[in-house]
């Protein structure tokens, strides 16, 4: 392949995938809910001739000097008549609201809900039971601690909203990637929410669970044993939005045509599989590019690769309710899945970004009590406290009830009723009355019919006394925790000890992480026993139990959770100097591409790297453009990264301790590297391998995979495809846990 022709080829590969995804993109962009925004949305083409206008519509003249009496050495006091400039400076003064008091860091995105096996048997909600339908969605994801300015890639758990706009309401599931909870009942959330929140006295920690008062609360309260473990484990430092799974957490109601109700929880599962960041890579992250997570959010959707995930629910029918050794009802517990199997039932897919941050993400305001006929609560008693508090904090976020009027909360299925009035009221009503019963009887609460009719509460039998209590099986917190350590591989459990160590080796009061070595040996003797160590207390003299629990949680390690082999989105660094070899690089682009891997070029300088044969050309622009130069870009912020052959380029590689830092570091992330031709003698250079001798492979082109290094010594033209196939294998398995089993990402 010439070189001309090698660049045009590239240049195709890149347009033509971006012209048929613009293609996707619009054929998508017609839901019946984008179609009720763009009634919202206003572009420079629906103005009068482009013009600026007031508030009003007054086209402006002049937005740049606010009106002055001007004296003769040209300057002047401001005049309280120019109301453009007292509109522009007041909208200005009183553009903040309040961010919410949790979850305040977040990225939204819309999609579409297909249902493909209907639920009837259980459950009459028409967006449960249609299979021909297709329910346009809304879907918010945040962190919990941090607060609107904070990064993204902190330890935390994340938020996973999910908003269905169905022909008979709005119905939110106002979820996280973790299936408990902290606490049993909502009463205690703010206790749990402000120990978590920076102190009080110096309003420190930002976004961070590691300080005193998050691990003394947590050493005082023994429910939150199982969720610590979980926010401890990878599951806290998720690798993308797109790479993790959803829970309701809370127990809700199916109601089904027959009146019948079966308690379920709600679960969606990324086609991508559920993966992680390694912590050093996190923490590195939040300083090099704080908004990692929405970024990638917003490239994937917009290069078409549209994220996925099957939506599922775990059924316990009625009668069976009192057959576990925990309450059903104890969002502290989860369900087995060996003894609640998931029915998967349909799939979400996210398709189309938001337009304008503030009117649609910020403003979505999902309720745990926005529910619709065929699903009902339960008395699970941190869902029937959460119905109280998502109302209240709207109104306190948007100063009045009619925040369901704002354009990304208004329900497609019409609204009517007698509530009227109020901040900001924007619906015109007709009619005389605004009370009911009255003599026209227009409009009327329409008794219940299945899933179209009028919504009616289950009729459940209460009786009782008045107590301040919870039911007895609450009262065992510790089971599941164990289990859930349990379940985890070795390279798991180790991540949790040493994220342990970490958390609370930044607690300064012995006293909290004294109680807290406690508190894990009641889950574990032998975690217990190495963070201790580690955090300087003396290890437990014997375990806090007799018999730990043994059994293990099906479905909950990720490892079990590796997704469907796609490298949709991910992101590849290919590292390159002057001299590089362009036609290893152009299959390598066009291989991955092919695959929907996004392919950027990490040059020596940003702008043009000039390939092997071009180095004589005077011309600054021949060459492949380079999208972030080494110092710019960071190895953190991919997910692979590929060094191809070209003796000029890898001579100066090897002259720069930067790029060698990008390729030690990426091998200490576990991520997997690749490297052909010369590029083979670079990694030889920067990592260690033991017993394999990456020069053998000079001779032939065989493609050594050692530990997740694929590399080609002598590729020819002709077997980058070859390359290219394990380099992407080893990429849908995420990273390579063996390479950390043996202990060689420390040796770098
Ligand atoms: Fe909550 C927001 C998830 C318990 C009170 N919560 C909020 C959001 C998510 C969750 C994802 C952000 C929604 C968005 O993107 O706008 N919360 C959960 C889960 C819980 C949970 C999965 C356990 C099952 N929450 C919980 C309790 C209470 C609250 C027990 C109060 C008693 N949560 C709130 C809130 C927030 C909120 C204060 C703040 C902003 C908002 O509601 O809209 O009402």
């Amino acid at each position: 392949m010439s070189l001309q022709s090698a660049l045009e080829t590239m240049q195709e590969v890149g347009g033509g995938l971006k012209a048929k995804m613009a293609e996707k993109a619009n054929a998508l962009s017609s839901n019946a809910k984008i179609k009720q925004l763009g009634q919202y949305t206003v572009t420079p083409e629906s103005t009068r001739d482009n013009c600026m206008t007031t508030n009003t519509g007054v086209k402006v003249s002049n937005t740049d000097d606010w009106l002055k009496v001007i004296s003769d050495n040209g300057t002047g006091p401001h005049i309280l008549e120019d109301f453009h400039a007292r509109e522009k400076i007041h909208h200005f003064d009183h553009e903040r609201i309040p961010e919410r008091v949790v979850h305040a860091r977040g990225a939204g995105a819309h999609g579409v809900f297909r249902l493909f096996e209907s639920a009837a048997d259980v459950t009459c909600a028409k967006v449960l039971t249609d299979t021909s339908r297709e329910t346009p969605m809304f879907v918010r994801f945040s962190t919990v601690l941090g607060s609107r300015g904070s990064a993204d890639t902190v330890r935390d758990v994340r938020g996973f909203a999910i908003r269905f706009y169905t022909d008979e309401g709005n119905w939110d599931i106002v979820g996280n990637n973790i299936p408990v909870f902290f606490i049993q009942d909502s009463i205690k959330f703010p206790d749990v929410i402000h120990s978590g929140k920076p102190e009080p006295s110096t309003e420190v920690p930002q976004a961070q669970s590691a300080h005193n008062n998050f691990w003394d609360f947590m050493g005082l309260q023994p429910e939150t044993s199982h969720m610590f473990m979980w926010a401890m484990s990878d599951r806290g430092i998720p690798r993308s939005y797109r790479m993790m799974q959803g829970f309701g957490v809370n127990t809700f109601a199916l109601i089904n045509e027959q009146g019948e109700r079966t308690f379920v929880k709600f679960v969606w599962t990324p086609e991508l599989g559920v993966h992680s960041l390694v912590w050093d890579e996190a923490l590195k992250i939040c300083g090099q590019d704080p908004d990692f997570h929405r970024k990638d959010l917003y490239a994937a959707i917009d290069n078409g690769a549209y994220p996925k995930w099957k939506f599922g629910i775990q059924c316990i029918k009625e009668a069976d309710a009192d057959n576990f050794d925990f309450d059903i009802l104890d969002s502290t517990k989860l369900w087995p899945e060996q003894l609640v199997p998931v029915r998967y039932i349909g799939e979400f897919e996210l398709n189309r970004n938001v337009t304008e941050y503030f009117p649609e993400t910020e403003q979505v305001a999902f309720c745990t009590s926005h529910i619709v006929p065929g699903i009902d609560f339960t008395d699970d008693p941190l869902l029937q406290g959460r119905n109280f508090s998502y109302l209240d904090t709207q109104l306190n976020r948007f100063g009045s009830f009619n925040f369901n009027e704002l354009p990304i909360n208004r329900p497609l299925a019409p609204t009517l009723n007698n509530q009227r009035d109020g901040f900001m009221r924007h619906t015109i009503t007709e009619g005389k009355v605004n009370y009911w019963p009255n003599r026209y009887s227009s409009i009327k609460p329409t008794p219940a019919s299945g899933g179209s009719g009028g919504f009616e509460t289950y009729r459940q039998e209460v009786n009782g006394f008045k107590q301040r209590k919870r039911g007895p099986k609450f009262y065992e917190h510790l089971n599941q925790a164990t289990q859930f350590y349990n379940s985890m591989r070795p390279h798991e459990k180790r991540h949790m000890t040493n994220s342990f160590v970490f958390e609370l080796s930044k607690c300064d009061d012995p006293q909290v992480y004294t109680t807290m070595i406690e508190r894990l040996n009641m889950v574990s003797f032998e975690l217990a026993c190495t963070v201790a160590t580690q955090v300087g207390v003396a290890p437990p003299e014997k375990p806090f139990k007799t018999e730990y629990p043994t059994a293990a949680i099906q479905g909950v390690s990720q490892a079990e959770l590796t997704g469907n082999g796609s490298i949709e989105g991910r992101r590849v660094a290919i590292l390159i100097a002057d001299g590089f070899d362009l036609g290893q690089v152009t299959e390598m682009r066009t291989a991955l591409a092919a695959q929907k891997a996004v392919t950027f070029i990490v040059g020596e300088r940003r702008g043009p790297i000039k390939a092997a044969g071009q180095e004589e050309s005077s011309k600054y622009e021949e060459g492949l453009g380079a999208d972030f130069s080494w110092e710019s870009g960071r190895s953190t912020l991919f997910d692979a990264i590929y060094v191809p052959g070209g003796a000029g380029h890898i001579l100066k590689m090897k002259q720069s301790g930067r790029v060698t830092h990008w390729v030690r570091e990426a091998f200490e992330h576990l991520k997997p590297i690749c490297a052909t031709g010369e590029g083979v003698d670079f990694i030889q250079q920067a990592v260690v391998l033991p017993g394999v001798d990456l020069a053998l492979s000079e001779q032939s082109t065989e493609v050594v995979n050692s530990y997740g290094v694929i590399t080609s010594r002598n590729v020819g033209l002709t077997n980058v495809g070859d390359v290219a196939k394990q380099f992407s294998q080893e990429m849908s398995q995420h990273r390579n846990w063996a390479r950390e089993d043996a202990g060689l990402n420390l040796k770098v």
